[in-house]
């Protein structure tokens, strides 16, 4: 066979099998013409090679290097058509095209915590009518907790029932430094009150004190409506020379008229509390009849003793109120245990 009958073959072949590797529509088809072509063993590619033999020996090489060339080129074109059908169908996932129209999801945006959101109102409040925020230690000694608020070792309020004691606390204790009656060791606690901040704050500064604390107290009461073991409470201080019960009136119903509506009404009860004389609970109105708040009242001079302060030259007054009632009262919710439920479906509203 000459040289050029075998390039002529050889031709052809290529030129049929790139047609029929672009013309094909599906996998199926391809692969027809790829074994058409390029089967190992009946491919026309190779019965084209068989004729490689009977070209004249001195025509083998050039006729060798010919087929090479053509046989990548056509095994090329194959790929090539793989390659198109395979990008056709698409991966298998996303066979859906993009829409940029579609509506998006919007990303729900978190809130505070509606005691967290009535805490940061409160000291907006007291901010403006002149009221410093402090912050005080949640596990505290019976010093700030009981001694130094005029609670005697004897009194009731300290009873393990009425507390949460944790571990004994380190020796040399802040009552027997101020000379006052030694007391044995005792044990740490989780404070039952914020008025123990009253404490800390008059131990660092002198007068005239103007302040507010917010924050977490605990006591071992059973959960209603408006108990919860972990509450809050707002506690307020204000330290002077001639500071009176019209004082704490005054201040309390414009913190009232501020946190409720201007409206509200506010009632002074007689109380015990040993920390202040006298001693009120702060009532406010609500729906018709009164919501306790609180207790309040003018600090006690052995307070002002306690920390140092002479109570011949300054007076002042003292409340603590709790924040879960506030809370409940500005929202219209009807059992504070709703607060800690961590329900979004509640929680959400506010
Ligand atoms: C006191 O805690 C005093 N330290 C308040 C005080 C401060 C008096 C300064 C004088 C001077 P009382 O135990 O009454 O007082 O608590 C105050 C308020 O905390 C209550 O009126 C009530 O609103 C709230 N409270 C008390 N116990 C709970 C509880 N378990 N769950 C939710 N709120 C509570």
């Amino acid at each position: 066979m000459s040289l050029a009958v075998f390039l002529s073959d050889l031709d052809a072949l290529a030129c049929e099998a790139t047609a029929a590797f672009a013309s094909a529509g599906d996998p199926a088809a391809l692969e027809a013409a790829r074994v058409e072509f390029l089967g190992a063993k009946s491919g026309r590619l190779k019965a084209v090679q068989k004729g490689l033999g009977k070209v004249d020996q001195a025509d083998k090489p050039a006729a060798g290097k010919r087929f090479n060339e053509v046989k990548q080129a056509i095994e090329s074109v194959h790929q090539q058509a793989v390659a198109r059908l395979a990008a056709a169908v698409g991966p298998k996932k996303s066979s859906r095209a993009f829409d940029p129209t579609t509506p998006g999801v919007h990303p729900r945006l978190g809130r505070l915590h509606p005691i967290t959101q009535t805490i940061d109102e409160l000291k907006e409040i007291m901010g403006r009518l002149g009221f410093t925020a402090v912050e005080g230690p949640e596990v505290e000694d019976p010093w700030h907790n009981f001694d130094a608020l005029n609670i005697p070792p004897e009194h009731p309020a300290r009873d393990p029932l009425e507390n949460f004691y944790l571990e004994m606390e380190s020796a040399g204790t802040p009552a027997v430094e101020r000379g006052m009656k030694e007391r044995p060791l005792t044990t740490l606690l989780l404070r039952s009150q914020t008025s123990t901040v009253q404490i800390r704050t008059m131990e660092k500064m002198q007068p005239p004190v103007r302040i507010i604390s917010c924050g977490r107290v605990y006591r071992p009461d059973t959960a209603d409506a408006t108990h919860y073991p972990m509450f809050h409470q707002i506690e307020g201080l204000l330290i002077d020379r001639g500071v009176t019960m019209a004082d704490l009136k005054s201040t309390l119903r414009l913190f009232a008229r501020s946190a409720f509506d201007p409206d509200v009404h506010i009632r002074f009860r007689p109380s015990f509390f040993p920390f202040t004389e006298p001693s009120v609970e702060v009532d406010m109105s609500w729906q018709g009849g009164w919501m306790e708040m609180g207790g309040a009242g003018m600090v006690d001079p052995n307070v002002l003793k306690a920390v140092g302060y002479d109570p011949e030259e300054y007076s002042g007054f003292a409340f603590g109120l709790g924040i879960e009632r506030i809370c409940a009262r500005r929202h219209q919710i009807a059992d504070i245990r709703e607060l800690y439920k961590n329900d979004v479906r509640f929680l959400r509203q506010f």
